[in-house]
């Protein structure tokens, strides 16, 4: 991790520069796998699990029996925890219930709004080393929440041909019963155009590597719509001699073993504190299984000393990470200050990993700078909002004027006549009345 200590402002951009991916290239790759779904749908799923997943798929959809067994599979103590994240995760969702609106905006004109939830949703889960069950609670209920009619689960087999339990078990845990054996840029494609097995969805959701990224993005072009542009993850934690050290780098680790490609940033106004940091996590990263993983992400990640709160702040909020972390004597300041973050953690005893797992916050973050102008995932992702609108003779009455000039300055005569001829109707009514 290289140190910097008070970097300019205008050094900012180019020193805190995420991974740079090489979209093109990806999607030369991912373009003709998209192609051959669209063509042959299952028939190519299941030639492409072949050959990436190694394994001959019969049917892609999972069994109910195959469902059910999931749980037998697990320890209590998992199914417990998954148990609590579902119930925290629900609560907090479920707050993000937005009542519909109505009000008589002027006499005789009514507006209202509605939340609706979008019918068909795709969610992608990333099988392998890490096998994402959290996202699926993350992604799952929200979008049960919303009351999205048609939710299909895709995720990659293993060698055997199998889904990790802990996938199936919190999938039929929350009332998903459509999870297809299909991984990689395939699964979007088929969630994108449709197969016999696959429903053709109106939204995908759920991280995954650079070909699901892309997949997704292509997707778009189709009129699908995506949660949010992805790229690797990231923390950056901005701690001061209130934090400890310990905890500060086990939260650093804990976001750089996700992949090479995540990258993580520490905040201190003392270049001491700094030094107290990179130590403890030399130390704690020798224990890790996913060493590997995290020294290469730490390779990409910087620490940086900024003496003065304020100058901090505009470098975070530059940056704006998916998550932060803030370990600071003056929390209050530090969270007024923040504007552009995708989640932000407060205290000694907030590690991301609470809001990765169980808090109830969503884990779908935006990332590589997206906090800017976009949100996590949440209850709202589900949902679109319909307005609504009725106006009486009498309403029609009152505003169509105002409608009227407005059309005629626009030179949109047909606009304006929409309104006349109303009005016309209205006045010889009264005259013939
Ligand atoms: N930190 C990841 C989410 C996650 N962590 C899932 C563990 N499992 C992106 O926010
Ligand atoms: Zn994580």
């Amino acid at each position: 991790m290289k140190i910097l200590v008070n970097p300019d402002t205008k050094t900012w951009n180019k020193e805190l520069a995420r991974p740079v991916q090489k979209m093109k290239e990806i999607e030369k790759i991912v373009k003709p796998i998209m192609k051959k779904v669209k063509r042959q749908g299952d028939k190519a799923l299941k030639k492409f699990a072949l050959e990436y997943d190694h394994v001959e798929i019969d049917s892609l959809l999972v069994e109910e029996a195959e469902r059910n067994a999931s749980g037998a599979k697990l320890g209590v103590e998992l199914k417990d925890a998954i148990q609590t994240a579902r119930y925290n995760i629900e609560k907090f969702h479920k707050l993000q219930e937005m009542p519909a609106i109505s009000s008589e905006i002027m006499q005789g004109v009514t507006c209202m709004r509605r939340s609706v939830p979008i019918q068909k949703v795709g969610l992608y889960i990333p099988g392998g080393t890490a096998p994402l069950f959290s996202t699926v609670l993350m992604l799952g209920i929200p979008a049960k929440l919303a009351g999205c009619e048609e939710i299909v689960l895709c995720t990659p087999p293993d060698p055997k041909g199998e889904i990790h339990p802990a996938i199936l078990y919190t999938a039929s845990l929350i009332g998903i019963t459509k999870v297809v054996k299909a991984g990689g840029a395939q699964a979007i494609a088929a969630m994108c155009y449709g197969t016999a097995s696959v429903p053709r969805v109106d939204k995908i959701f759920g991280p995954g590597n650079q070909y699901v990224t892309a997949a997704k993005q292509l997707a778009t072009r189709q009129g699908v719509a995506i949660d949010m542009p992805a790229g690797p993850s990231e923390v950056l934690v901005y701690a001061d001699d209130t934090a400890i050290p310990e905890f500060v780098a086990a939260d650093l680790l804990s976001q750089a073993e996700h992949g090479v490609d995540s990258q993580v940033v520490l905040v201190c106004p003392t270049e001491k504190f700094v030094k107290k940091v990179l130590t403890a996590v030399e130390e704690q990263l020798r224990e890790l299984p996913r060493q590997k993983i995290a020294k290469k992400a730490l390779e990409n990640s910087v620490a940086i000393v900024m003496e003065k709160m304020n100058s901090a702040l505009d470098l975070i909020n530059a940056y704006a990470p998916e998550h932060l972390i803030l370990a600071v004597k003056e929390e209050e300041r530090a969270v007024q200050g923040i504007v552009n973050a995708g989640s932000v953690f407060i205290g000694n005893y907030t590690p991301e990993a609470a809001g990765d797992y169980a808090s109830g916050t969503n884990h779908t973050l935006p990332t590589n700078g997206y906090a800017r102008s976009y949100s996590g995932v949440s209850l709202d992702s589900f949902v679109k909002k319909i307005t609504y609108q009725k106006i009486t003779a009498e309403g029609i009455q009152s505003l169509g004027p105002a409608i009227e000039v407005m059309a005629h300055h626009e030179n949109l005569e047909a606009h304006k006549r929409a309104v006349t001829v109303r009005l016309n109707y209205l006045s010889n009514r009264k005259k013939d009345g």
